[in-house]
C-alpha cells in the first residue's frame, strides 16, 4: 500500500447521523489551504460583520457569503438577499473550488446534482454559539446542506423535527463536512459555545461553510 493511500483510508471515513443525515471525516482537509485562501479572497470582498437577529440582538458569530444570493439577519428577518447591505454590491462569486466540495460531498452522502447558489461563511470566535434552529429560509427543501468546519473543534447538535426533541452532540474537527437533506433537512441543528484552544492554521477561530440551493 502507498503511503497516500494508506493516508487517504485512515484520515476520510462516512458516519451516518440518521436518515438522510452523514458527517463525512476529514472530507475536506486535503484542500484546506485552498479553502482559505478563497475565504481570505471574500473577505477581503465583503467583510465579516455581526448581523442582528430580528429580536434585535447581535449574534455571537461574525458572518459573510458568497454565491448569486447571501443569507443575511436583521430586525426584518432572515432571509436571502443578492446585495451585501454594507457595500449594496453583489456578493463575491462561489469559487469553482468550493462548488466543486460541495457537489463532492453532497454526492458522497446520496445526493446527486446539488447545485448551490449560497454558501453562508460564518466566523466563530471563543465561546461564539449558534441556538438550535431550522434552516427553513430556502425555496425547496428537496436540496440539501452542506456545511464545512475548519480551525477549532466544536460540538455540532444534532436535534430532532421539534425544538424540544433531545439532541445528540456531535464533535467536529477541521475538515470534516456534515450533509443533511430527504427525511432529514429540516431538522434542528445548533453550535454550542467553541471552547478556547488554537487551531494551527486558524489560531483562535472556527470557521463554517454552509453550501445551499436558496433560490
Ligand atoms: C454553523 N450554521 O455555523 C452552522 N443555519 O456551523 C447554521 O446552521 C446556520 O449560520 C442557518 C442560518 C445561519 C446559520
Ligand atoms: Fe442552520
Amino acid at each position: 500500500m502507498t503511503p497516500d493511500l494508506f493516508s487517504r483510508e485512515s484520515t476520510q471515513w462516512c458516519e451516518q447521523i440518521c436518515e438522510g443525515a452523514v458527517v463525512l471525516r476529514g472530507f475536506a482537509l486535503d484542500r484546506d489551504s485552498l479553502l482559505l485562501a478563497e475565504i481570505a479572497r471574500i473577505v477581503a470582498a465583503a467583510p465579516w460583520r455581526k448581523m442582528v437577529t430580528p429580536g434585535g440582538l447581535p449574534m455571537s458569530v461574525a458572518t459573510t457569503s458568497c454565491g448569486t444570493v447571501g443569507w443575511v439577519s436583521d430586525v426584518y428577518g432572515y432571509r436571502y438577499s443578492p446585495r451585501d447591505a454594507r457595500s449594496q454590491a453583489q456578493w463575491p462569486a462561489l469559487p469553482l473550488s468550493f462548488l466543486e466540495l460541495a457537489q463532492a460531498a453532497a454526492a458522497k452522502a446520496g445526493y446527486e446534482h446539488f447545485l448551490p447558489d449560497s454558501c453562508l461563511i460564518n466566523c466563530y470566535g471563543i465561546a461564539a454559539k449558534m441556538s438550535l434552529h431550522q434552516d427553513r429560509n430556502e425555496k425547496d427543501f428537496t436540496q440539501p446542506i452542506v456545511s464545512v468546519s475548519l480551525g477549532l473543534p466544536a460540538t455540532f447538535l444534532w436535534g430532532g423535527m421539534q425544538r424540544g426533541d433531545k439532541a445528540l452532540r456531535i464533535p467536529l474537527v477541521h475538515g470534516d463536512v456534515v450533509v443533511w437533506g430527504g427525511p432529514a433537512r429540516l431538522r434542528f441543528h445548533g453550535v454550542q459555545p467553541v471552547k478556547a484552544g488554537v487551531h494551527s492554521l486558524l489560531g483562535e477561530q472556527r470557521i463554517n461553510l454552509t453550501f445551499r440551493k436558496a433560490l
